[in-house]
C-alpha cells in the first residue's frame, strides 16, 4: 500500500527517515488480514517463521530469535530527559542533544537492502479519549505482524489520525544488507553494546536500534505505553501504569474492577485470567488487560481505565491448564510463538506445559532436544503473541472507549516472610507508599540473605522520568480525584518453617480478591495492624478450601524483627531519591516506624 494520508507532518517524517535509513523500498501497512498473511508467508519462505501444524495450531507460527536477542535490554535503555536528575536514579540517562547525534549516526543507512514498513497504530480503542496514536517505522516484518496482534493497526488509524499528532517510533533491527548479501532468519545488531532503546520525553519520540525482540521492538508496548505515556500522564493528570485490569462479577451481577501491579515472576497474567475456585459458584472474573493500564479521571469522578493493547505478549514457560487454562485456550489459534520448542508433530512445547514431556523436540535454538538435555527446550523468556479477542474471559466492555471504573489498586510482591497475605492502606498516601516500597526477594548469594529488590509500582524499568516525581504525581492525583480507589498490598508467596508456600495461590487468590471487593463496598471488617488494615480469619470466604486458622496465622503474623528490617530497607531505598523524595513518603515511613515500635515481638490478628 502506498501513502494514504494527508498528514503533512507524518509524510515529511517518513520521507526524512527514508532518506536517513536508505531502505530498498517503503511500504505503508494497511493492517489487513491479506497483508498479515502475505508477510507471514514471506517470513516462512525466508526461514524466520515456521508454520505450525494447521490441524493442531491453526494460523500459528514459530519464530526463533538470535540467541543474543532474547529479552528487553535494560542496560541499553535510555531516558534522554533534559537533566540526569529529571531521569532519576533508576534510569539510564543520556544527554538528549548528544544522543540525537548518536542515533542519526547509527540509523544512517541502517535499513539498506531491507523494506521499510510504516505502521500506524492506536494504543487503546480507536478514537477513545484515553487512546494515543503512534507511527512505528521498522525494517522488521516480524514487528509488523506482532503489532497487528498487539495494537489496532493500519489504514483505520490514519483515518482517525487525520492531521492530528502522533508519537514517532523509529525501529531498525540494525543489520543492513550489502548488495547481494544473503539475509539471516533473525537479523539484529551483533552485540548488546550495539543496541539502543532510546526515549526523548521532550518531543515524545522513540528510537530503537539493534534488537528485533519484544519490548525492544514492539514500540507501542513498554516504550510508548509506559515510558513515554508516563511523561504524558504526569503533564496531563492521569496514570500510565504497569498493571493488569480485572473485572470481578458477583452472582448478583455486581461488577467491581481492580487494577494490579506485580514485579515479574509473580503470576500477573495468571491473575488477569483467574478462574474463581470451588466455593465461588456464580462468580465470574473478566480480563480487561494483562500488562498495562491507562487510567484517567472520568466525568463521574471515578478513575477510568483502558487496556491500551489489543493482544497478549505472554511468557510461555510455566503456562499450563493448571496455572492458566484461559491463556492455554487463548493460544489455540492465530498465535505467534517465539523461542518455544517445536514438537515432532509440528506443535509447540515448553517447560511446565501439561501432559508428558516430549521424547524429542527441536529446542529454541533449532537443535535436537531430548529430556536428557541439561538445557531447557524453550527459552525462559519465550513468548506467545495472541489476540485479546480470543481470550475466553475477555471483558465484554474491554473495548469501551470510556474505560472501566477502577475501585481498587492492588500492589504485590514475592516475599517469603514478614509480609502478610493481604492488607489495605489507611488512606491514599499510605497506599502510594505501599506501592513505592514494593518489591520482591532477591537472594544475595554473597551474604546468604534475602534482600528485597525494590520495584516501585512494578515500574522500575518503565517509569520515563524521576521515580520520586512519579510518587509525587500519585500523591497529587489523590488530592484531585473525587472517587479514589482503595489501595491494597498482597503477598501470595509467604513460606512456612520448612520452606513451603503456605498459600495455594492461582484460583484461590479469588478469596483475597473477594475481601478486597467487600472492603471496597463497605461490607467487610478489618483490623488495624503495623502494615495496614487486615482481614480476620472469619472475614475471608473459605468454602471449597481447607485452610486452617493455624495456617492463616502463619501467613498473617508479623514478626517485629522483620518489620524493623523493612524500615531499614525503606530508609536505604528512599535515600536514593534525595530531594526528589516527596515529603508525604517520608511521613508514611515515619508513621510505619512508629506503629512498629509500638507492636509486640510477634503481632497477631486478635481472632487469628
Ligand atoms: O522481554 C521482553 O521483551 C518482553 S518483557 C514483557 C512482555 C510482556 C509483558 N511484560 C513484560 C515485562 O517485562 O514486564
Ligand atoms: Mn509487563
Amino acid at each position: 500500500m502506498s501513502n494514504n494520508t494527508k498528514n503533512a507532518k507524518l509524510i515529511a517524517w517518513v520521507d526524512e527517515v527514508a532518506a536517513m535509513c536508505k531502505p530498498k523500498n517503503v511500504v505503508w501497512c494497511d493492517g489487513s488480514q491479506a497483508e498479515y498473511d502475505r508477510l507471514c508467508a514471506e517470513m516462512v519462505a525466508a526461514g524466520t517463521f515456521i508454520k505450525l501444524n494447521e490441524q493442531k495450531r491453526p494460523g500459528c507460527f514459530l519464530a526463533r530469535s538470535h540467541p543474543s536477542d532474547v529479552a528487553r535490554v535494560e542496560e541499553r535503555t535510555y531516558i534522554c530527559a533534559p537533566t540526569k536528575e529529571d531521569a532519576g536514579p533508576t534510569n539510564n540517562w543520556a544527554d538528549p542533544a548528544e544522543m540525537r547525534v548518536t542515533m542519526k549516526k547509527v540509523f544512517d543507512g541502517a535499513m539498506r537492502g531491507r523494506t521499510m514498513y510504516v505502521i500506524p497504530f492506536s494504543m487503546g480503542p480507536l478514537g477513545s479519549p484515553i487512546a494515543q496514536i503512534g507511527i512505528e517505522i521498522t525494517d522488521s516484518p516480524y514487528v509488523v505482524v506482532n503489532m497487528k496482534i498487539m495494537t489496532r493497526m493500519g489504514q483505520k488509524v490514519l483515518d482517525v489520525l487525520g492531521d492530528g499528532p502522533f508519537v514517532p517510533c523509529l525501529h531498525s533491527v540494525g543489520a543492513p544488507l550489502a548488495d547481494g548479501q544473503k539475509d539471516v532468519a533473525w537479523p539484529c545488531a551483533p552485540s548488546i553494546a550495539d543496541k539502543y532503546i532510546v526515549h526523548f520525553p521532550d518531543d515524545r519520540s522513540i528510537w530503537s536500534y539493534g534488537s528485533g525482540y519484544g519490548g525492544n521492538a514492539l514500540l507501542g508496548k513498554k516504550c510508548l505505553a509506559l515510558r513515554i505515556a508516563s511523561n504524558m500522564a504526569r503533564d496531563e493528570g492521569w496514570l500510565a501504569e504497569h498493571m493488569l485490569i480485572l473485572g470481578l462479577e458477583s452472582p448478583k451481577g455486581e461488577k467491581t474492577y481492580v487494577a494490579a501491579a506485580f514485579p515479574s515472576a509473580c503470576g500477573k497474567t495468571n491473575l488477569a485470567m483467574i478462574i474463581p475456585p470451588a466455593g465461588f459458584e456464580g462468580w465470574k472474573a473478566w480480563t480487561v488487560g494483562d500488562d498495562i493500564a491507562w487510567i484517567k479521571p472520568g466525568p463521574d469522578g471515578t478513575l477510568r481505565a483502558i487496556n491500551p493493547e489489543a493482544g497478549y505478549f505472554g511468557v510461555a514457560p510455566g503456562t499450563s491448564m493448571h496455572s492458566n487454562p484461559t491463556a492455554m485456550l487463548t493460544i489455540t489459534k492465530n498465535t505467534i510463538f517465539t523461542n518455544v520448542a517445536l514438537t515432532d508433530d509440528g506443535d509447540i512445547w515448553w517447560e511446565g506445559m501439561d501432559g508428558p514431556v516430549p521424547s524429542h523436540a527441536i529446542d529454541w535454538t533449532g537443535k535436537d532436544w531430548t529430556p536428557a538435555e541439561k538445557t531447557p527446550a524453550a527459552h525462559g523468556n519465550s513468548r506467545f503473541t495472541a489476540p485479546a479477542s480470543q481470550c475466553p474471559s475477555v471483558e465484554p466492555a474491554w473495548e469501551d472507549p470510556a474505560g472501566v471504573p477502577i475501585a481498587a489498586f492492588i500492589f504485590g510482591g514475592r516475599l517469603s516472610k514478614t509480609f502478610p497475605l493481604v492488607y489495605q492502606s489507611f488512606d491514599w498516601n499510605h497506599g502510594v507508599y505501599m506501592g513505592a516500597t514494593m518489591g520482591s526477594e532477591a537472594t544475595a548469594a554473597a551474604i546468604g540473605q534475602a534482600a528485597i529488590r525494590r520495584d516501585p509500582m512494578a515500574m522500575l524499568p518503565f517509569c520515563g522520568y524521576n521515580m520520586g516525581d512519579y510518587w509525587a504525581h500519585w500523591v497529587k492525583m489523590g488530592a484531585s480525584v473525587p472517587k479514589l480507589p482503595k489501595i491494597f498490598r498482597v503477598n501470595w508467596f509467604r513460606k512456612d518453617g520448612a520452606g513451603k508456600f503456605i498459600w495455594p495461590g492461582y484460583g484461590e487468590n479469588m478469596r483475597v480478591l473477594k475481601w478486597v471487593v467487600d472492603r471496597v463496598h463497605g461490607r467487610a471488617d478489618a483490623i488495624e495492624g503495623p502494615f495496614g488494615l487486615m482481614p480476620r480469619y472469619e472475614d475471608i470466604t473459605w468454602s471449597g478450601l481447607e485452610f486452617t486458622r493455624a495456617q492463616f496465622k502463619a501467613i498473617t503474623d508479623i514478626n517485629k524483627d522483620g518489620a524493623v528490617a523493612e524500615i531499614e530497607g525503606i530508609k536505604a531505598h528512599f535515600a536514593n531519591f534525595g530531594d526528589r523524595l516527596p515529603k508525604e513518603m517520608q511521613a508514611e515511613l515515619d508513621k510505619f516506624a512508629s506503629r512498629v515500635s509500638r507492636s509486640p515481638e510477634v503481632w497477631s490478628l486478635l481472632a487469628g
